[in-house]
């Protein structure tokens, strides 16, 4: 499986993991024509509770066997955080193509070696990132490449959730065994610098972060991973980022968000209203809507539907999917998140990490891969 084209309908995906994640692969699976082979979930029994509600073709006993089976071409990885790298390295050794959730793995030396297997493997091997295929995303990306906005002054993006604002709300990402050392900025921070680095066309080279665990107990054990961070940055063009990372923000469901402010410009945009992007001017600001005829041709290419015909995180994610499968049959579409930028992503994560943990003192971040 090198760079021969593929016939790109005939992909036949393998899925492991039955949980939320799972549902959201299938079902982008099924809308860039790939058929869902096959399912593994952690027990027998919901292996085939996952196949019969996702539809899977077979429900497989052991990933293992799954990953090995000649009837599957891609993998996706959708499993807890800590199995991530053992799972995609089977896939990537067994010459398949992977999707793997993010965080790509919980340290940066695994996902730096995740993304060199992946380099070494010749297979196509990307991660979700799939706030990058928002069309006013790409729009918002286009406008600062074009100049329009002029040189960036600053950077500012904030990532919100509330669903473990109760003491009593708990999930395996809590668990440091399961979910990593870092918590809430791997599972969602992770997003929130893949999506400001993407757009800025920059990479933050030094950061200081505080971090804060708000409930010292999730259900009677206790939490050592953080529900909160501030991060203070700078990008290598030395522009002053700050990024805030919260799953105790009450009220935010699922709030991603960033300002970026040039000489002449400024945009924002809000995962939570996706169809807008903010065009912030010293006269005459606006509310940019999605509408193709005054977008440009990436924007354009992601509105699979007309203006007025909103859009959202599904379509995102089926987008990020397609173009994953177009790029298994020989395509190279632009803006494909990789193992590469799943490694980028932990190596910013882990300087967060060494920050909070000498109480906010500045750090590099580690080596690109
Ligand atoms: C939970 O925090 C979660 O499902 C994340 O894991 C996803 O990456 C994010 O897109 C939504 O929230």
């Amino acid at each position: 499986m090198s760079h021969m084209t593929t016939d790109v309908a005939s992909l036949a995906a393998g899925v492991l993991g039955g949980g939320f994640m799972a549902e959201v692969h299938s079902r982008a699976v099924r809308a860039a024509r790939g058929t869902l082979a096959a399912v593994t979930s952690s027990s027998a029994s919901s292996t085939r509770e996952a196949a019969a509600r996702l539809g899977a073709g077979r429900p497989f006993t052991s990933p293992d066997e799954l990953v090995a089976d000649d009837g599957v071409d891609v993998v996706h990885v959708c499993t807890p955080n800590a199995t991530h790298r053992e799972l995609a390295l089977a896939a990537l050794r067994a010459g398949k193509h992977v999707v793997c959730e993010k965080p790509l793995a919980t340290t940066p030396a695994d996902a730096l070696e995740l993304a060199q297997e992946a380099r070494a493997a010749d297979v196509v091997a990307t991660v979700p990132f799939v706030y990058r295929y928002h069309p006013m995303v790409r729009e918002a990306r286009a406008r600062l490449a074009s100049g329009e906005l002029g040189a960036i002054l600053s950077l500012q993006g904030s990532y919100t959730q509330d669903w473990l604002l109760d003491a009593a709300a708990d999930n395996w990402r809590v668990d440091p065994a399961l979910g990593g050392s870092s918590r809430a900025f791997a599972d969602i921070g992770s997003h929130l610098v893949d999506l400001v680095e993407f757009v800025a066309a920059t990479r933050i080279t030094r950061l200081a972060a505080l971090t804060r665990t708000v409930h010292p107990e999730r259900a009677g054990e206790p939490v050592a991973t953080e529900d909160l961070a501030g991060v203070l940055a700078v990008t290598e063009d030395d522009v002053v980022v700050s990024l805030f990372v919260s799953q105790v923000a009450a009220g935010r469901k699922n709030r991603l968000a960033f300002e970026i402010s040039g000489t002449r410009a400024a945009v924002a945009f809000d995962q939570e209203s996706p169809e807008v992007l903010w065009l912030g001017r010293r006269t005459g600001s606006l509310e940019l809507v999605r509408d193709p005829v005054q977008l440009g041709a990436e924007a354009t290419r992601l509105s699979v539907v007309p203006a007025g015909h909103p859009m959202g995180y599904q379509d995102a994610f089926n987008a990020f999917v397609a173009d994953t499968y177009a790029a298994i049959g020989g395509a190279r579409p632009e803006g494909l998140p990789t193992f590469e930028d799943g490694a980028r992503a932990a190596l910013v994560t882990d300087a967060v990490v060494r920050s909070a943990a000498a109480d906010g003192a500045w750090v590099e971040v580690g080596g690109a891969p």
